[in-house]
């Protein structure tokens, strides 16, 4: 097990209260520290967003808080230095770029997991005092045409609902959402209201059958991109079926007749054929939203990550506005975040767009405003680039330095080929990042080590507008620093001495609370002024409190739009026309597959945390590209089969996943795996940069692409006690390999698209160099080789040394493997070379699929086994009988969808035409 983080100060136990940095339902966490190791943790059973409950990520939040791969020290063009050497560095160069080339030649770009603290700093030094609005974060990729859709039509960027609401409603529809997996919370909140009151309804609108569908009363698999469309066919049938509220449209809002001479024309019969669904399900949605007193729409990438997400977001909004089903408990158009502080960033204008505190840049008097009260010598007076067009103007020469904080652009961002030539082009590339190693880090001149969860300290805000604090519960380790504390070191060695002497993050957050404040007169939805002038006592103390927060709600309001106030010029809301538009590149003959991207369970994002836990890799080990089973057979392609996934923009390698959760035709692929964990899975090699005109929001749910059974001549599996450096540098070419980790170290699966000579011999040079490149392993490795080969040419090698070091199977055939067998072998530390020997003789036990259910180790064969044999019918009688679902409840909708399709899976999970390869 790796080395615990000490605590501050080695005192007796105790208990610290912070929040999840995962998604944004922003969960409390309740931590136990003893003798200076943060040992237990639990949810906060009185935090408002999660009263108690915790999905499995956030259960498992320790095992991923180790120091192993951590940036400990400032690294300058490849040298370890001291921080004054690398903020001296910065501070110039910056400087330099910006005398030579002007302010605009610079830019940050930062993330939604930083904490508005950090943000707030790094927004004022770029806008207040070098003077470029060329701050852009990756909630462009996530939160900004939701932004805009707010904007255009409440005049703010104002999140009108409360998760209360989804326990006080009649209806939820998940448009666009996998929150069973996405946020889980949340989900088990509608879960548990949905069994206290079962007339609450749940429609799922996703192309994809996913694991939040198992909840829903029915599910409609619209086809990709035609949210639009069903929107307005929804607002033409309110006009038509008397749905309309017209005392709520007369007195609140502006231009609803033009809107609805705009949807007029999406009859239920042009909707129907348009989103590719029977009128029957498309009424039943309809008749659902008509009749039901209150609605919650709860959306999010499905409607955000679009060339039109803007759009789709006021088509939903307008049918809240029409129908009055807004502004009051239990209704309105839900946007859920992403990221833990999303919302934060958009408070202190974290967008090359905004100026801070909801305040427009192209407002004079808005700027007038924020400079009086920064004092600051300058300000950006028009928005800064947007993160695609950002790494654009990387690329065109425009932008000479950039500053990525708490992301992985290499990754996340359209188009990784042309991201990859702007990092490698740019003049000066400085990267904070609490990692050591990761695909952006890759490019950086400059590495800056940051502190994260659990020892940074400050404030996030979730979906729900509540402010939480994160604690610091640990000592940050090496020279980690806080992002804030970086961002004003450097902002001092620029000269600008006077703007950035915080003591704390407590001084940035009265900060940033007094300028929501300023001048504020009702004017802005966001006001903290009940929130200035916290003692640093208070600050520490501060509990989760939903904003507005002044005098009129001074602990803070649920209900933001209950008094029909909103904050556009005339204070009414706006109805915006929505014209349909289909995805930018549609599927052709070349390209007949239309991919969408998206998130798993048990991973975050490009798995820099997530991906430090054995535990969270049993769920899904390798990136796989469902299909449906109709298109598998046409491509010849059977379950774990290699698949070339192709466009015009790039090509990325994945195993294929039969399911008919997706429809013929269309494919999913996750969003995690990148160059540390696979040599050739970036989801983001397949999407070019294609944004919405009005967010800039990239559209990563829909691309066309062609599929191609890749052959395979030789495969090989590697345990390895520690990961191999460099490790494609040192095979052939056409080796795609997919890396996890087991329990003893890195487990490796390699494809070979030639038969490789003497792999077995490559191979071991590999893992006896690398060991021997280890500090602690000093053995002879060469010397400890035992191998075995069966009649069938398979080959199966063993490092024996002190213990039991590695392993490496050879065949030309794939190899499927129980890794709990092997496991168990390489954690026996007495196995003598005669043992081994035999081992590798052994047969190898049947593959037990994938662990569903973490909390208790369940997999997926054991359930499939135990409804098969026992006559299982139900979750909560697969919970009594294995256990599985009764922690967490994470997996409660995979076991119901195993019980479903059970049939189904078994038929794919088995190998159709060859055995599984065993040691014989
Ligand atoms: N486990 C896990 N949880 C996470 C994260 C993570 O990395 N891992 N990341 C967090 C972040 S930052 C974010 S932004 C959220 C995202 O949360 P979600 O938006 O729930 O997640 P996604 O998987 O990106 O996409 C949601 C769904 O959109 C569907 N979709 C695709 N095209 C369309 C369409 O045209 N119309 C509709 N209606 N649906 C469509 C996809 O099939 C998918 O099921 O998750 C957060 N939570
Ligand atoms: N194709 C496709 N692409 C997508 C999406 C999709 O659905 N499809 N989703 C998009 C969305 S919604 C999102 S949010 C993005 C997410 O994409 P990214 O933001 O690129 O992903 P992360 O892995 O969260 O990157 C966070 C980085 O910050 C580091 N870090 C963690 N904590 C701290 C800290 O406190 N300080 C500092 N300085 N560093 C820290 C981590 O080690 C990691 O390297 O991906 C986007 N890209
Ligand atoms: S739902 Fe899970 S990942 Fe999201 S904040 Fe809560 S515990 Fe963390
Ligand atoms: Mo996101």
């Amino acid at each position: 097990m790796s080395e615990l983080v000490k605590h501050k100060q080695s005192s007796e136990s105790k208990c610290i209260q912070t929040s999840c940095p995962y998604c944004g339902v922003g969960c409390g966490v309740d931590i136990t520290i003893q003798q200076g190791e943060a040992v237990k943790l639990s949810g906060t059973p009185e935090h408002p967003a999660n009263f108690g409950r915790l999905c499995v990520k956030g259960t498992n939040l320790l095992a991923t808080n180790h120091h192993q791969g951590r940036l400990l020290h400032p690294v300058v063009h490849g040298e370890q230095t001291s921080w004054e050497k690398a903020i001296e560095t910065v501070a110039a160069r910056f400087k330099q770029i910006i005398k030579q080339h002007g302010p605009d030649a610079v830019a940050f770009y930062g993330s939604g997991q930083l904490l508005t603290e950090d943000y707030y700093v790094a927004n004022k030094l770029m806008k207040g005092y070098i003077g470029s609005a060329n701050i852009d974060t990756n909630s462009r990729l996530c939160m900004s045409s939701a932004v805009s859709g707010y904007k255009r039509a409440f005049g703010e960027d104002l999140v009108p609902c409360s998760y209360q609401d989804l326990e006080n409603t009649d209806l939820i529809l998940l448009t666009g959402s996998n929150a069973a997996w996405t946020h889980p919370v949340l989900f088990q909140r509608m879960e548990k209201a949905k069994a206290v009151n079962p007339k609450l309804q749940i429609i799922a609108i996703d192309p994809r059958r996913t694991a939040s569908a198992e909840l829903a009363d029915f599910h409609l698999p619209i086809k990709p991109g035609t949210d639009a469309a069903l929107f307005n066919g929804l607002l033409s049938f309110l006009a038509d079926n008397n749905g309309l509220d017209q005392a709520y449209i007369d007195s609140y809002t502006n231009n609803f007749s033009a809107c609805l001479e705009q949807a007029k024309q999406w009859t239920i019969t042009q909707t129907a054929s348009y989103c590719d669904i029977s009128k029957d399900l498309l009424t039943r949605l309809y008749q659902a939203f008509l009749t039901s007193k209150r609605v919650i729409n709860f959306f999010s990438q499905g409607i955000n990550q679009s060339s039109s997400g803007a759009d789709k977001c006021n088509a939903i909004i307008n049918c809240h506005l029409a129908s009055g089903k807004i502004g009051k408990a239990g209704s309105g158009p839900f946007s859920i975040t992403g990221q833990p502080n999303a919302m934060g960033g958009r408070e202190v204008g974290g967008l090359s767009n905004l100026l801070a505190a909801h305040m427009e840049l192209d407002n004079p008097k808005h700027r007038e405003l924020v400079q009086g009260f920064w004092q600051s010598p300058t300000l950006a007076s028009s928005p800064g680039y947007k993160a695609t067009d950002l790494f654009d103007k990387i690329n065109e020469g425009k932008v000479k330095a950039v500053w990525i904080m708490a992301t992985n652009p290499a990754v996340s961002l359209p188009d990784r080929t042309k991201v990859e030539q702007a990092l490698s082009r740019c003049d000066f590339v400085v990267v904070s990042d609490c990692v050591a190693s990761n695909d952006t880090l890759a490019f950086a001149d400059i590495k800056l080590p940051a502190t994260t969860w659990s020892e940074k300290n400050g404030t996030v805000t979730n979906s729900e507008r509540r402010i939480s604090r994160q604690r610091s519960l640990l000592t940050a380790p090496g020279e980690a620093l806080d992002d804030w504390k970086i961002i004003s070191r450097v902002a001092k060695a620029m000269g600008f001495d006077l703007g950035f002497n915080y003591r704390g993050p407590g001084d940035i957050f009265d900060e940033h609370a007094r300028l929501t404040a300023f001048n504020n007169n009702g004017e802005r939805a966001l006001d903290l002024s009940g929130l200035t002038g916290l003692t640093s006592a208070e600050y520490d103390r501060l509990k989760p409190v939903q904003w507005p927060v002044n005098a009129k709600y001074p602990q803070g309001c649920p209900q933001v739009l209950a008094d029909g106030n909103f904050f556009t010029d005339n204070a009414r809301a706006n109805f915006i026309e929505i014209i349909p538009a289909p995805p930018k590149l549609a599927c052709c003959t070349d390209h007949p597959f239309s991919l969408t991207s998206g998130r798993l369970r048990d991973q975050w994002h490009t798995m820099t945390r997530t991906g430090k836990a054995n535990i969270l890799a049993e769920h899904t080990k390798a990136p796989e590209i469902t299909l449906n089973p109709e298109d598998a057979r046409s491509l010849d392609v059977a379950e774990g089969d290699m698949i070339r996934v192709s466009n015009k923009t790039g090509v990325i390698y994945l195993q294929a996943k039969l399911s008919d959760s997706v429809a013929a035709k269309q494919v999913f692929v996750p969003i995690h795996w990148n160059r540390e964990f696979a040599s050739s899975a970036v989801a983001n090699q397949l999407f070019a940069a294609i944004v919405d005109p009005i967010s800039g929001q990239p559209e990563f749910k829909q691309t066309p692409v062609q599929l191609e059974k890749a052959v395979i001549k030789q495969y090989a599996l590697l345990y390895s006690p520690q990961p191999l450096k460099n490790f494609t540098a040192g095979l052939a070419k056409g080796c795609h390999w997919v890396q996890h980790l087991g329990v003893q170290g890195p487990v490796y699966h390699c494809y070979f698209e030639q038969k490789i000579t003497d792999l077995a011999g490559q191979l071991k040079q590999h893992i006896s160099r690398s060991i021997r490149d280890g500090a602690s392993q000093e053995t002879q490795a060469e010397n400890s080789w035992l191998s075995y080969q069966n009649e069938h040419s398979s080959q199966h090698i063993a490092l024996g040394g002190e213990g039991f070091n590695a392993f490496v199977f050879i065949s030309d055939k794939p190899i499927r493997l129980d890794d709990s067998w092997l496991n168990e072998l390489l954690q026996n530390q007495e196995t003598s070379a005669e043992q081994i020997n035999a081992l590798l003789r052994a047969k190898a036990p049947k593959n037990r699929g994938r662990k569903i259910c973490s909390c208790f180790s369940v997999y997926e064969h054991d359930i499939i086994e135990a409804i098969q044999n026992d006559g299982i019918n139900s979750v909560d009688a697969l919970g009594s009988a294995l256990k599985c679902g009764t922690n967490c409840g994470s997996c409660k909708t995979e076991l119901s969808s195993l019980l479903r399709e059970q049939e189904a899976i078994v038929q794919t999970f088995i190998p159709s035409d060859e055995p599984d390869e065993v040691i014989t």
